[in-house]
Formats: structure tokens, sequence, C-alpha cells
């Protein structure tokens, strides 16, 4: 409605300024053609330096009325550590243009007022002058390849690839009508590799390749979350059309490409919390976020860094959002141990999985690390006493023969002994409730001794456990149920208490 109000104003000016207009070729018809033409020049200039002056008024004032919500300046420098050569080679080139422009300005303003018609006054015609001709082709020049040159220096450094053996963190991310896959490489620190043939909606939207076991424990995060300081390598790919990575904050942009892949190099270096501080010192960002709510937050407070597609790729387009949080290394560590791996949520032991009953390298991996830190619980506890469960220690039916499978846990127990030689303990075998009592109580004392037996084999010396067999005198479960039956057949690591000395 406003917008309509200024309108009106300004065309009802344009109207007065063509009446008035008429008026002086009126006068003019009366007073004469000389005078009226002269009268009306001088009138003309006037007005030129007039407007040459609101409008670089205009233009400084609306350019420092808006800086602080401007790219590169005030609260929003740059976050990244190339960003800052990119805000630099901007101000640079707006610095120079700036000069010409202004200068220009007043020069073609300066000149129509100086020169107009006036009584006694002669034009001067000539028709070349080298040294004109030599300055405005020789400053241009310089200036240009100045530009140019410093340009080309600081595009090298942001496009640069990761030298071979340099630390990064590598993530993929995928455009497709309309959001963003962001994959991680997860514990191994690769992304496995995909093709496109076996991408099936809903189960595999990457068409990451199950066979490679690099793809086991890469996952998939709904947000990019990324440590402060340590460079990023962004794999940029699309599954349909041209879309656009870009990160504003981080002065990050490149095109997602269908069928090639493209990348992107840079370092954070602020966190979210850190940027947010840098906001709430400018007046711009201490309004509330939501009008509707204006005793809610402010809008520094609300502030994330995001990922945009910069690509009009379709009616969705504007949805193809993603918040970007940096956080300290800390932060980022228990975040990673969060995240669950794809390939274990959605693929493993289905018929999809190349690896189905098969034990891998990565499971194993997990394994250990439980194991380790229920051990650790357990001994650095006040009482240093506690039972843990050996999950992955499995005998053959009916028998007290370990199967192979089990010395992966044996053996971590193993390490973890050897690790803590104060630590005492019992092994304990347990059944379930089929069958008679005398057979369960011998079959889990034999199971408890074959166990013994294996630690004893790797070194462990006797003097610190004992084997024991408890039948199906202590349950964990209902032996009702098939898996309760199941998790009451177990053998047990009790830790007894550090030995004195
Ligand atoms: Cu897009």
């Amino acid at each position: 409605m406003i917008g309509l109000v200024i309108f009106g104003i300004i065309a009802l000016i344009a109207v007065i300024i063509v009446q008035l207009s008429k008026v002086s070729d009126l006068a003019s018809a009366i007073k004469g053609e000389e005078s009226a033409r002269l009268q009306s020049n001088n009138r003309t200039a006037f007005w030129l330096v007039i407007f040459m002056i609101v409008f670089l008024v205009f233009c400084v004032v609306s350019a420092l009325y808006y800086k602080n919500v401007m790219l590169g300046y005030g609260p929003l420098t740059s976050a990244s550590e190339h960003g800052g050569k990119i805000d630099g080679l901007f101000n640079t080139t707006l610095i120079a243009t700036g000069i010409v422009f202004v200068l220009t300005q007043i020069l073609l303003f300066w000149f129509s007022y100086k020169y107009r018609e006036q009584k006694g006054h002669k034009p001067v015609f000539f028709a070349h002058s080298t040294q004109l001709e030599l300055l405005w082709t020789g400053v241009p020049v310089v200036v240009m390849t100045y530009l140019v040159v410093s340009g080309l220096f600081v595009w090298n450094d942001s496009m640069a690839d990761v030298a071979a053996g340099e630390e990064v963190i590598d993530i993929e991310a995928t455009g497709y009508q309309f959001a963003w896959d962001i994959r991680y490489p997860g514990p191994d620190g690769k992304i496995g590799t995909k093709n496109f043939r076996l991408i099936e909606p809903g189960i595999n939207p990457l068409g990451q390749d199950w066979s490679d076991e690099k793809n086991i424990d890469d996952f998939m995060a709904s947000d990019i979350v990324l440590p402060v300081g340590k460079k990023v390598r962004v794999s940029i790919n699309s599954k349909d059309v041209l879309h656009n990575f870009y990160l504003p904050h981080f002065r990050v942009k490149m095109d997602a490409v269908p069928g090639l892949p493209t990348y992107f190099v840079f370092t954070p270096t602020k966190t979210t919390e850190e940027f947010r501080q840098q906001l709430k010192d400018y007046p711009e960002f201490q309004v509330p976020f939501d009008d509707i709510d204006p005793e809610g937050p402010q809008r520094w407070e609300m502030f994330d860094f995001e990922l945009a597609c910069a690509e009009l790729c379709g009616k969705g387009h504007y949805s193809m959002r993603k918040v970007v949080r940096i956080v300290e290394q800390e932060e980022y560590d228990r975040w990673l141990a969060d995240q669950s791996s794809y390939y274990m949520d959605n693929i493993r032991n289905t018929d999809d999985d190349p690896f189905k009953g098969e034990l891998l390298g990565f499971e194993i991996g997990r394994r250990k690390n439980s194991l380790k830190n229920e051990f650790i619980d357990i001994v650095d506890s006040d009482s240093g006493e506690g039972t843990i469960n050996l999950e992955y220690v499995f005998f053959d039916t009916g028998s007290a023969n370990l199967k192979d499978d089990s010395k992966y846990e044996l053996d971590n127990v193993v390490t973890l002994l050897n690790e803590n030689p104060e630590v005492i303990f019992e092994l304990g075998g347990h059944t379930d409730s089929q069958g008679d009592d005398a057979s369960n109580l011998s079959l889990s004392q034999a199971r408890a001794d074959s166990v013994a037996s294996y630690l004893a084999g790797k070194g462990i010396s006797n003097d610190r456990f004992t084997a024991r067999g408890y039948g199906e005198a202590a349950p964990v479960q209902d032996n009702d149920t098939a898996e309760g039956r199941q998790a009451n057949r177990r053998t047990e690591l009790k830790i007894l208490s550090k030995k004195e000395g």
C-alpha cells in the first residue's frame, strides 16, 4: 500500500515537471528564443548538479545503512579461513570501481554545468590527444591487471584440493529434488563407493555398494555438524538436475552437477555459538526472531549457519535448506559417537547384505569398544565390583566346545585383563531351564572351565580367577520364551575386587 502511494507521488511529480516545461515553452515564445534557451540551460545545469549530489549521497547512505545485513561486513564477516580473502577481493574491486564511479559521475554532471551554453563562450574542438588516450587506456590496464592477478591468487587458494597425506574430514553432499543427503565416512574416515545402478528409493538412496567395506560404517546426518578449525572436504553430487551447494557464511559455493562430482575444501573458523556472539552487538540482530512473539528470543540467539541450494532447481527449491552446526571438537566427537551406520541399521543381514551371516571387522571393533567401556566402568567404580555378560562367547549346542567366533570376545577380555593386572574375577557358566538340573549344572561348569582354559592358554594367571557353573539357578530372564532362554544361556565375567597390593 505504501509502495503504491509513493509510486503515485512520483507519477504526479513527473506530470508537474512535464507541465512546467510546457509553461517554459510558452514563455520562450513570448520572451524570444535565445534568452529563453539560455535561461533553460542555466536551470537544467543547476538541477543536474543538485541531482548528482543527491544521487551520490543516496548511494553512500544506502550502502552504509545496509552494511550490517550484507555478507562480508560488520556482523557477517566470514566464518571460514579462505572467506576473508574472498571478501578482501570484493572490497578491493568495490574500492577500485567505486572511485571510478564517483569520479565519472562528478565529471559527467560538473562538465554539463561548467560547459553549458553561455553568452560569449565559444566551444573548442580537438580531434585527438595522445596523452589523454594513454591515460584512459593505461590506468584501466594497470587496475585490471592488479584485480585479475590478485583474483587468480585468491581463486587458486580457495579452490585448492587437499594435499596428499593432509588431515581432512571427508563428507559427501548429494542434492536431489528437493533435499540434500549428507553422508559421513564413519570411524574409518573413508567414504564408501557408490554406483547409480544400485540406487533403490527407500532402501539404498545413494546407490552405495555394500560389498565395499568402507560403506559399512558410513552414516547419513540430518544436520551438517563439523568441528571448528578442521579442514573439511565436501564431495558434491546431484541425482537429477543442477543444484548448488551454497554455505553463504563460509563463502562456499559450488555447483552440484549430475554425473560430474565436484568438491569444495574449507576450514570453519567460528563455532555457531561464537558467530551468535558476533551478531549480538548489532541492532539488526537485536530484534525478535518471530514478529508474532515480541518477547521471544532475538534474531542473534536463533541464528544458525545454513546450507542452501543456490540453483533454481524446481518448485520445491526453497526447501533445500539444512542447518550447519559448527562445534568444539569434544562436542563433535560426542555427536559422532551418537550416529549410527546406515548399513547396520537398514541393510545388515537382509537379503541385500553381501556379508549376511559373517562377522565384520567393524562389528568386532564395536564389540571391543563396548566391552572395554563396561570393563573400565566397573574397575573405576567405588566398589570395583560388577558383572559383564560376555555376549559373544558361543558354544556348540549341548557341548562345552567354544565356537571359533568366540575368540574375538575372549581376546578382548585377555587384553583388558593384561592392561588391568590387579583385577581378580570369576567366570560364571549359566544355562536355561530346559533339560534336567544335574546335566545343566555339569554343562555350565564345563563351559566355564572351557573359557578358563582359553584364558589360561593366553597367559592369564590361574590365581586371578575361578570358574564356576551355576546351571539354571541364576536366570536373568523368563525361561518361558525363546529369547528369555537365549539370554539365560550365557557366560559371565564377574569382577570381584581389585587384588590388594
Ligand atoms: Cu536445488
